[in-house]
């Protein structure tokens, strides 16, 4: 038990995420905290029936990530319990829009900075912030345990709409259908098919498979920000803590 409480008041430093002393007494019970609705702030505090508490991993659904290459230098911090706080800056202001709009439908705390080669293009700078955020994802759900796992959208935007499924299953996996439907071109920098390679990237590095459908549109602005906010629904449905789950939800016992 010591060891619990040692590793948990690790865990929860940040104030939002601090555990009440009562449930501390209850190792099997989840954490809920004092400030927020207790089915969106859910951490674990590690269960008796699971691994010993030296395998144990606390999962505080945030991370941080910093990734430099000779192309792009990115920092990205995430935080999945959100409200869509943060700023994003990636040097394109199309994709920062796009990605405001991830974070704000999501309910994610994000926070993107991005120093690319954008005399190439956008095309860097976009993939590799996808990279990130996998990674960030990945990090961030840890060992999946007490997740939802699933989720999916269908969102319109004017004369666009856009579907995204979802599944948190530890295999990369991107279906990205209806694409030819985009009209050629770039908004403001942001080549139209950037987007794919962001969505491909981010189900890599997270680890997920994705299904995005472009259904419908000819305004490439819509079609785009439609994806966005079909990803953004499935995913904040997916990584959502599900009450009724006490374990990985998956048969298999792993979702990593
Ligand atoms: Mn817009």
């Amino acid at each position: 038990m010591s060891d619990l409480l040692a590793f948990a008041g690790t865990a929860y430093a940040a104030p939002a995420r601090s555990l009440k002393a009562d449930a501390l007494s209850d190792p099997l019970a989840f954490a809920g905290t004092a400030d927020a609705a207790p089915a969106r702030s859910l951490a674990f505090a590690g269960t008796a029936d699971a691994a010993p508490a030296s395998e144990s991993q606390a999962v505080t659904r945030t991370a941080t990530i910093n990734r430099r290459t000779g192309e792009t230098d990115v920092s990205l911090t995430l935080g999945l319990d959100g409200t869509g706080s943060g700023t994003r800056t990636t040097g394109v202001g199309f994709f920062d829009h796009m990605l405001d709009l991830l974070a704000r439908h999501g309910r994610l705390d994000l926070d993107v900075e991005v120093s690319g080669d954008l005399q190439t293009g956008s095309h860097h700078t976009v993939e590799d912030t996808g990279i990130v955020l996998g990674q960030a994802l990945h990090q961030a759900l840890g060992d999946r345990r007490g997740i939802v796992r699933y989720g999916h959208a269908t969102i319109p935007m004017d004369e666009a709409r856009a579907a995204a499924a979802l599944d948190i299953s530890g295999r990369p996996y991107a279906l990205i259908e209806g694409f030819e439907r985009l009209p050629r071109g770039e908004i403001a920098g942001f080549e139209h098919e950037a987007a794919e390679e962001f969505f491909r990237a981010l189900a890599s590095s997270a680890r997920v498979t994705l299904h995005i459908q472009l259904q419908a549109g000819t305004n490439a602005h819509h079609m785009i920000e439609a994806c966005f906010k079909a990803l953004a629904r499935a995913l904040r449905a997916a990584v959502a803590i599900d009450p009724a789950e006490t374990g990985v939800p998956s048969t298999k016992g792993t979702l990593t």
